[in-house]
């Protein structure tokens, strides 16, 4: 007899079901429409090996607790189908809980390293390939498919969510007690994008550097792109003085925090006059490489650069990149075009033409991301009461040297969330906390100039580090784990004050820890109390507050879009 996940009393139809990880199983129990595509094993410290055809997300991941392994396909439309991702642990290890990983940029294909983190805590982990198949940077398949851009936008997390639930409580005969969401990037975004669509989801979500803004933040990365674009511009900033302008930058702001560390604690703070980067004479000028100097068409580009992008009308757009973030800008704005990112969602996104010419991007293409609003990506739904009222946690981060998303678009989002709640009896306070990492980079990383502590066990975090590791090793506990924190959080209301964030000497071994700091609650900074080591978090408070010159600082005279 086949049964199907959304027939009630389902754990009693199916009394063999218990840790059958079989074919037929799994089979048996999905609805009309969606099929297994496969089922595997894997055994206690084994592999799980990633599919090839897996170009999103090729690496396998090993050194994993016991556990089945299956995923479905599922139709979403007519003229699409999106696929999830299943780790299920052996139900010795099962912890009666329900993790969901999210995608990074515009990649397609189900994050199974991710998903490894999640599985040795003892969730039930899945990811979804959010309805294509491509790597983060290739756009080509969004064209002329909104449906498919709708579950890249959405569709796929919410139905994914939903149906990996329904086949882990099917499988251990149990209701999940809790569901989870942990991403970072794209991932940050989609975990607010729920939330605001389907706040009944997930009971807790971490939210790493979201794309969140997804309209405005693709078509800044274009525009801040074309502002140091081609190879014989004299306003043209060449790659190889990203590193001078960084020292720079370090040299001015790492001191006004109150500790000269090579950490710029309170970026947002920071008085940083550019001008010192000018060239000072002749010789200076005929090898800039050499001197780490600018002319003064390259220090306006410079000053773009940092600057919020207002249109004609003053509207603000979007922030511009944090002071500290230089380590990373090779990817944006290091190339002779901008990335695909910008360019190719103007054509493929917003106006259907993959034969447009970027250079001539002017303001109606912002003006139409916004009226069409591509896929329902961007989470601009700011009022989070009803998650509020369903008594859902968000914990959201996002690093200062980030070089792909300005940390002044988390800035913002937190305060238009605290306007959308003004007068609705909602303390943001009580279900929504943001915390700004000093010197990390893009969800993870940090300059070798600065070597902050980055690592806390946050979304993409672990994958990173490889060879199985997950959580914080040494330290696994809610002070030190940003998924831990959140599930006290949840579970016992123990709400995060702070997260004591962790930089090894060598991140490949992880054998000495170099420092350890408290990361802050927004609006708060870390500072050092003046004695004892400042690599050992006790020896520091949450006390001062960010200084705030983002979003819409402005250095110099803006360029406005024709
Ligand atoms: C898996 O690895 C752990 C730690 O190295 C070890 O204690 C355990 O015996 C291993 N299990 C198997 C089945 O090899
Ligand atoms: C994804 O596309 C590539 C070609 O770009 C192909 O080699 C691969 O098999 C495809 N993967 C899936 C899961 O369809
Ligand atoms: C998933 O299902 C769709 C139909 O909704 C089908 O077109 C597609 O080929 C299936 N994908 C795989 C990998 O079987
Ligand atoms: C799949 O079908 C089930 C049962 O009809 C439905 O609840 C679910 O929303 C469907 N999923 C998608 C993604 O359409
Ligand atoms: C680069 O610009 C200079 C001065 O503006 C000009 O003389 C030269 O021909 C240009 N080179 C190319 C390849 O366009
Ligand atoms: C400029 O200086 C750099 C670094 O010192 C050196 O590698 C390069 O060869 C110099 N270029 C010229 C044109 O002298
Ligand atoms: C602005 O861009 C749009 C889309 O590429 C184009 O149709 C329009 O002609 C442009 N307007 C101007 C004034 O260049
Ligand atoms: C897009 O999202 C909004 C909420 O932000 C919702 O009201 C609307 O129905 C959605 N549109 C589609 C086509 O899903
Ligand atoms: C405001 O919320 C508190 C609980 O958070 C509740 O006790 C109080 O009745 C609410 N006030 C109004 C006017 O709704
Ligand atoms: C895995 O561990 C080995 C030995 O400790 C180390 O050399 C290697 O760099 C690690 N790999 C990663 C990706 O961390
Ligand atoms: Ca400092």
């Amino acid at each position: 007899m086949r049964s199907t996940i959304l027939l009630s009393s389902l754990a009693a139809a199916l009394p063999t079901a218990l840790a059958d990880c079989s074919h037929d199983y799994f089979a048996s129990i999905l609805p009309d429409n969606a099929t297994l595509l496969f089922v595997d094993t894997v055994s206690e410290n084994g592999t799980f090996h990633v599919s090839p055809g897996n170009i999103a997300y090729p690496k396998s991941p090993t050194n994993l607790p016991a556990a089945c392994a299956l995923q479905v396909n599922v139709t979403s439309s007519p003229t699409s189908a999106f696929s999830f991702g299943l780790f299920l642990p052996d139900t010795k290890t099962y912890n009666n809980r329900i993790l969901g990983v999210g995608n990074g940029g515009f990649a397609g294909g189900v994050n199974w390293l991710d998903m490894a983190a999640g599985l040795h805590y003892g969730f039930a982990s899945w990811s979804t390939d959010t309805g294509h198949n491509s790597t983060s940077g290739d756009l080509s398949w969004a064209l002329d498919a909104p449906e498919t851009q709708a579950d890249w936008g959405y569709r796929a997390i919410h139905g994914s969510a939903l149906m990996a639930r329904q086949v882990a409580e099917a499988y251990y005969e149990d209701e999940a007690k809790y569901a989870y969401f942990s991403g970072c990037s794209t991932g940050g975004r989609q975990a607010i994008r729920e939330v605001q669509l389907h706040p009944e989801t997930f009971d807790g979500v971490l939210a790493g550097a979201p794309a969140w803004w997804t309209d405005h933040l693709q078509l800044w990365s274009l525009r801040v792109g074309i502002l140091n674009a081609g190879t014989n511009s004299s306003s043209r900033i060449p790659p190889a003085l990203f590193e001078a302008i960084g020292k720079e930058v370090l040299a001015q702001c790492d001191w006004q925090d109150g500790l000269k560390d090579n950490i710029i604690s309170d970026t947002f703070g920071c008085r940083f006059v550019p001008e010192a980067l000018l060239c000072s004479c002749d010789a200076e000028l005929k090898n800039q490489t050499a001197a780490g100097c600018l002319t003064p068409p390259q220090l306006e580009t410079l000053k773009q650069i940092y600057s919020a992008w207002h249109e004609a009308d003053n509207t603000f757009v979007f922030p511009g990149l944090e002071l500290g973030s230089e380590a990373q800008w090779g990817f944006l704005i290091g190339q002779p075009q901008p990335s695909t990112y910008g360019t190719d969602y103007a054509a493929d996104f917003v106006l259907s033409n993959p034969d447009w010419d970027y250079t001539t991007f002017n303001a109606s293409v912002l003006a139409l991301a916004d009226q069409t609003r591509p896929g329902n990506a961007s989470a601009t739904d700011y009022d989070l009461s009803p998650f509020h009222a369903r008594g859902g946690k968000l914990m959201h981060h996002h690093g200062t040297a980030d070089g792909l998303i300005p940390t002044g678009s988390s800035v913002y989002f937190h305060s238009q969330v605290q306007q959308a709640l003004a007068g609705k009896n909602v303390s943001v306070d009580d279900f929504y906390r943001f915390f700004v990492v000093p010197g990390m980079q893009h969800c993870m990383g940090t300059p070798d100039s600065v070597r902050a502590p980055w690592y806390f066990a946050g979304p993409n975090q672990a994958g990173a580090l490889g060879n199985g590791s997950y959580g914080v090793p040494g330290f696994r506990d809610a002070a030190h784990d940003e998924l831990l924190a959140l599930m006290a959080w949840v579970e016992e209301g123990t709400a995060p004050e702070t997260l004591v964030a962790t930089e090894w000497e060598d991140e490949a071994t992880r054998e000495t820890v170099l420092r350890q700091r408290p990361i802050c609650k927004w609006p708060m900074q870390a500072r050092y109390v003046g004695e004892g080591s400042p690599d050992e978090p006790g020896n520091w408070k949450c006390e001062g507050i960010h200084g705030e010159h983002q979003p819409g600082a402005t250095y110099g005279a803006e360029k406005v879009l024709a």
